[in-house]
């Protein structure tokens, strides 16, 4: 791929910015990834991890990447810039201390972004520049709701070339309906943005993961069946309109505890870790991106 940034363009949205500028005026997206891309000289693949809050994609990408950087499946994974390393380290570092990171700001200039450059044993030539930010429910929620709020999100959605949607399938499991909605709404989303004639479907690649399914087993045995029953909504539409959508289930913790905090709130407490499912998305939208 040729580059086709210029040195201070936002990867983003575009916006041409002052030299010495660290976040888009526009979107807000950090222009080091920018800066990095110009340095690679070519465009990175945009993969955008989405979902409601509190479905775990801090969790799930954080986790992910820690794996990616310890070579977990044969992949190699080197990243551009300190920048790219908070997230992972941000959650390794909770999880160490029985602890779940806080939940991600609303504000656009406070997200984690990771770029890395990965590849696999079988082919150790192919690398693939990948470039995932860490959103915010709340803001992927008001940005459904009222397109443009979040320039960034839709910027995002635009320019990707594989998706990740993240759903709380502990919550759709016991028939909360919120779930499906928010997926079946994000999903429209993604199809309007694609602008076709509705006898033509997406072909974005977007792995559904079906986080929390430790709390689930039924998820890990038959995730297509488990969609089509927790998450009808959401399966007709992939169907109707989407060519290349795949089923995952995966959970990052093994038990969970409660405990309380210093204002007596009950909180969770992660007891360990017991990654299942975790690279499995991934791998798969990698292949078909
Ligand atoms: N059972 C179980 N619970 C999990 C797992 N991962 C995350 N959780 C729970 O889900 C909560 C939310 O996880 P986050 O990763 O912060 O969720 P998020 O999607 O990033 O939420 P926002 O930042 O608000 O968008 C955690 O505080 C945990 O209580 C998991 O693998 N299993
Ligand atoms: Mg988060
Ligand atoms: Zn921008």
């Amino acid at each position: 791929m040729t580059a086709t940034l210029t040195a201070n363009e936002c990867m983003i949205c575009r916006t041409g910015n002052a030299e010495e500028a660290f976040f888009c005026t526009t979107c807000m997206a950090p222009m080091s990834l920018t800066h990095e891309s110009v340095v690679q000289g070519r465009e990175p693949c945009i993969v955008s991890v989405i979902g409601d809050s509190n479905v775990g994609k801090t969790v799930y990408l954080g986790y992910l990447l820690d794996m990616l950087s310890r070579r977990a499946g044969d992949y190699e994974s080197v990243p551009k810039g300190p920048f790219s390393i908070n997230l992972q380290q941000t959650v390794m570092t909770h999880l160490a201390t029985r602890m779940f990171p806080d939940k991600t700001p609303n504000e656009v200039d406070q997200w984690h972004w990771a770029y890395s450059q990965v590849s696999h044993q079988r082919d150790p030539d192919r690398w693939y520049d990948l470039v995932m930010p860490d959103m915010a429910g709340e803001a992927i929620a008001t940005e459904l709701d009222v397109p443009e709020s979040y320039v960034v999100i839709r910027g995002l959605l635009e320019r990707s070339a594989g998706v990740m949607l993240l759903i709380d399938a502990a919550q759709a499991a016991m028939g909360n309906v919120q779930a499906d909605f928010f997926a079946f709404k994000l999903m429209s989303y993604i199809d309007q943005l694609a602008g076709l004639r509705s006898g033509d479907k997406v072909s974005t690649p977007i792995a559904v993961v079906l986080c929390k399914s430790d709390c689930c087993p039924q998820a890990f045995d038959h995730p297509i069946t488990f969609v089509q029953t927790n998450l009808n909504r959401l399966w007709n539409l992939s169907e109707n309109r989407f060519e290349n959508v795949a089923f995952f289930a995966a959970s990052v913790i093994g038990s969970i505890g409660y405990g309380s905090d210093a204002d007596d709130n009950v909180i969770t407490v992660p007891l360990h870790s017991a990654p299942r499912g975790i690279l499995e998305p991934f791998e798969w939208l990698l292949t078909a991106i």
